[in-house]
């Protein structure tokens, strides 16, 4: 895909890691005629078949980077909310019959357990809404040629050449090796080149349980509408509770209804971060809640535990010629559905200084910009999104339903309304050396 007229730069990167993260950041970087190769651990790429959902100016970024990632997006958006719902991210609840009256009523207007809080509707009209990850790194694969990825390759170090160029040895468990001008590290939330960066003792080197683990399970839709009625089996739905919260939204072109259902607890010391359990299990959890939950929790099939993690904040994204992207640098909490979004934008900001440098000696003043321009706006994200969590389950504002819809309402802007081309020219401002104008 790379034009036959600019030159090839004089550099040669190593992607490690073949996520979503990796894959967009090698689209980007083959438009700017960058030589590269990915390394990624498994056999083959893949994605497990749960949804992702991307936030409007996510999509914005994918288009910004390539017009076939936005199509390959188009193409696979599967969460189609109904006509009056179309702009609205979530559609509030109470699940939890604890937050009420003898009644049933948990707000002084009458408003009922499992009845509208409040409506969220997004703050602008990008395109947004939810992919299933398989079918999406599917799509991505298409754009990249069969001469770029190296599979059954797990990074294990990686150490600077002796020759004396400044590049980077990369070691692999199956003891073999490979030189690059500079690596980025792309490999997820356990990523080892994040380990190399800030050093293993950094207790930000390795990512924390988050307090809170997710049910994740599927409902045909049909037998979701049977349980629930049109209106909220076909649109997304976040019912709040005491140290719970549960969200369900379409998926496969509304053929079916993803449920995930959230719950806190202090420590995980599973080493196993995703584990089968039980309905019974499962229904003991929502115990106290009411009966839309309820029924909701007892028809998903085959329900896993997902333990979830995330990072604390690192010192630096960049160590001479090693940076870090996507969940590598900030593995952030699902609660603003914005972790994938920052992939994306990392790789936007990222590839386009890289399309700046001329010469390996640039190398690490991109890294350096990069690193400036996106640490402070995605370690925000982790950060918030674990407060989100937290505002869902009462534990942020209380139960105090109307504080709760203040907080949340004017929450996502800053996510949504992103002017990434003002990101850009103040990254590249930081490149060529000048001062950042805020
Ligand atoms: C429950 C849950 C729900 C989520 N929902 C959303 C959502 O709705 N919206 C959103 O924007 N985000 C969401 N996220 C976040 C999103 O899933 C991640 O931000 C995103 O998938 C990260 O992509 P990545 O490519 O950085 O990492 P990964 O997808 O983890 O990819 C890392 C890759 O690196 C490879 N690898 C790992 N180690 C090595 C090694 N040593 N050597 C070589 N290769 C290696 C792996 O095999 C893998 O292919 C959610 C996350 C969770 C946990
Ligand atoms: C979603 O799309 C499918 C297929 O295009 C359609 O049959 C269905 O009615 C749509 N659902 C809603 C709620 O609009
Ligand atoms: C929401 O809560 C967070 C964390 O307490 C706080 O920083 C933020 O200002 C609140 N936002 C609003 C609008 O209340
Ligand atoms: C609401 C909106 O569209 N916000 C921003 C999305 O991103 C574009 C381009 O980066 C901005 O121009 C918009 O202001």
């Amino acid at each position: 895909m790379a034009s036959s007229e600019a030159p090839q730069k004089t550099f040669n990167l190593a992607i490690v890691g073949g996520g979503i993260a990796g894959l967009i950041l090698t689209i980007a970087l083959l438009k700017h005629d960058i030589p590269l190769t990915i390394y990624e651990s498994a056999p083959h790429f893949g994605e497990i078949g749960a949804g992702v959902g991307f936030g409007p100016n996510a999509s914005r970024a994918m288009d910004l980077i390539s017009p076939s990632i936005k199509a390959a997006y188009e193409k696979c958006k599967t969460s189609n909310q109904s006509e009056r719902c179309k702009d609205l991210f979530f559609t509030i609840r109470v699940g939890d019959a604890r937050k009420a009256n003898k009644e049933g009523v948990v707000r002084a207007d009458g408003t009922k357990v499992g009845e509208t809080i409040f409506e969220m509707p997004y703050t602008t009209t990008w395109s947004r809404g939810g992919v299933h990850r398989a079918h999406f790194l599917d799509e991505l694969v298409k754009l990249i040629p069969d001469s770029v990825p190296k599979f059954g390759k797990r990074l294990v170090d990686i150490s600077e050449a002796t020759d004396g160029s400044g590049d980077v040895v990369l070691y692999f468990a199956d003891g073999t090796t490979a030189q690059h001008s500079a690596v980025i590290g792309c490999d997820g939330i356990k990523s080892r080149t994040r380990e190399l960066v800030l050093g293993k003792d950094d207790p930000a080197a390795r990512a924390v349980f988050s307090g809170k683990y997710a049910y994740r399970g599927l409902i045909p839709m049909d037998q979701a509408v049977e349980l629930l009625g049109d209106e909220e089996a076909r649109n997304s739905q976040i019912f709040f509770g005491y140290h719970g919260h549960v969200l369900t939204f379409p998926i496969e072109k509304g053929k079916t209804m993803n449920v995930v259902a959230f719950r806190s607890r202090e420590t995980w010391n599973d080493p196993n971060w995703v584990v089968r359990t039980s309905k019974e299990e499962m229904l003991s959890d929502y115990s106290g809640w009411g009966p839309t939950v309820h029924k909701i929790i007892s028809a998903m099939q085959k329900p896993d535990i997902w333990a979830l993690f995330n990072h604390p904040p690192a010192a630096t994204y960049a160590k001479g010629r090693i940076c870090l992207l996507g969940d590598a640098a900030h593995a952030t909490t699902p609660h603003q559905g914005a972790g994938a979004g920052m992939c994306i934008e990392d790789a936007y900001i990222l590839s386009s200084l890289m399309g700046e440098a001329n010469s390996v000696e640039d190398l690490e003043r991109v890294f350096k910009a990069y690193d400036e321009s996106r640490r402070p706006r995605t370690q925000k994200i982790v950060k918030t999104s674990k407060e989100a969590g937290m505002l869902y389950e009462f534990e942020l504002e209380g139960d105090d339903l109307e504080a709760v819809e203040k907080n949340m309402t004017s929450r996502m802007s800053w996510i949504w309304d992103v002017d990434l081309g003002a990101e850009l020219e103040k990254a590249k401002q930081l490149y060529h050396g000048g001062k950042a104008k805020i």
